[in-house]
């Protein structure tokens, strides 16, 4: 190992689990912060769900995002959402998105308070200024909820000798625990930060963070922004 072993302080195991704790083979993955998950009229918001619970997260992860920007840590975002002819929606997916009660008929591809629902270019599925890209930070479209099933997503972490991946963003139980089992499976060392994540059901958020812990860390390790912060090279 050349320098010193570095990590964060983790549960179940101190993150990375080889020491190897450097910007250049390191990246914050931001995941589907989008109006759609988080805003006023998307399609949590239209589904019934408390959007007080997705918004919570927004702050953890500005702290993390501008301190991990400022020190040359490599950044990259998700969208989920679909072609604007729903030629990648998968016509299963759209009937549960239509069966919601009280909202018969509104879901994903169809016209929302913010556009088409999960729509890419609409309002609704763009990323919420409080956390928007900075030029140079790759943008992961995704038609589903784990972040490398029909994208890029594994070819550019590989080019860029990407290792270890910090996981941020909504939903924790869906397109974060996939993104983050798509990634263990691929052999990506991760760190879930369990303030920077939330879901829209809070047993639902507990429990994805209780099953990443399990089997001495069966898909990564878990940690906080404040721990995070205190540790980081
Ligand atoms: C969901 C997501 N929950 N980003 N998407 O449908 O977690």
């Amino acid at each position: 190992m050349i320098g010193p072993a570095r990590t964060i302080p983790a549960d179940p195991y101190p993150w990375p689990w080889n020491g190897k704790l450097r910007r250049e083979n390191t990246a914050l993955i931001v995941i589907d912060m989008q109006t759609d998950f988080c805003g006023k009229g998307g399609y949590i918001d239209l589904l019934g769900y408390d959007i007080g619970l997705t918004r919570a997260c927004i702050a953890p992860i500005q702290s993390v995002l501008a301190r991990m920007r400022a020190a040359g840590y490599h950044i990259i975002h998700t969208r989920e959402g679909h072609r604007p002819d729903l030629a990648d929606l998968p016509a299963n997916k759209r009937w549960r998105s239509r069966r919601t009660a009280g909202n018969e008929g509104v879901g994903i591809g169809d016209a929302g308070p913010c556009g088409r629902i999960l729509v890419r270019g609409e309002p609704g599925w763009d990323i919420i200024p409080e956390l928007a890209p900075q030029p140079g930070e790759p943008i992961i479209d995704k038609p589903g909820k784990g972040s490398f099933c029909a994208t890029d997503l594994d070819l550019i972490l590989r080019q860029a000798g990407i290792e270890n991946l910090v996981l941020t963003g909504i939903t924790t139980d869906v397109c974060v625990h996939t993104t983050m089992r798509e990634a263990n499976d691929r052999g990506y060392e991760c760190l879930l930060l369990e303030d920077c994540c939330a879901a829209t059901d809070l047993g639902n958020h507990t429990a994805a963070i209780k099953m990443v812990k399990m089997q001495n860390g069966v898909f990564g390790t878990v940690s906080s922004s404040r721990v995070f912060l205190e540790a980081l090279p």
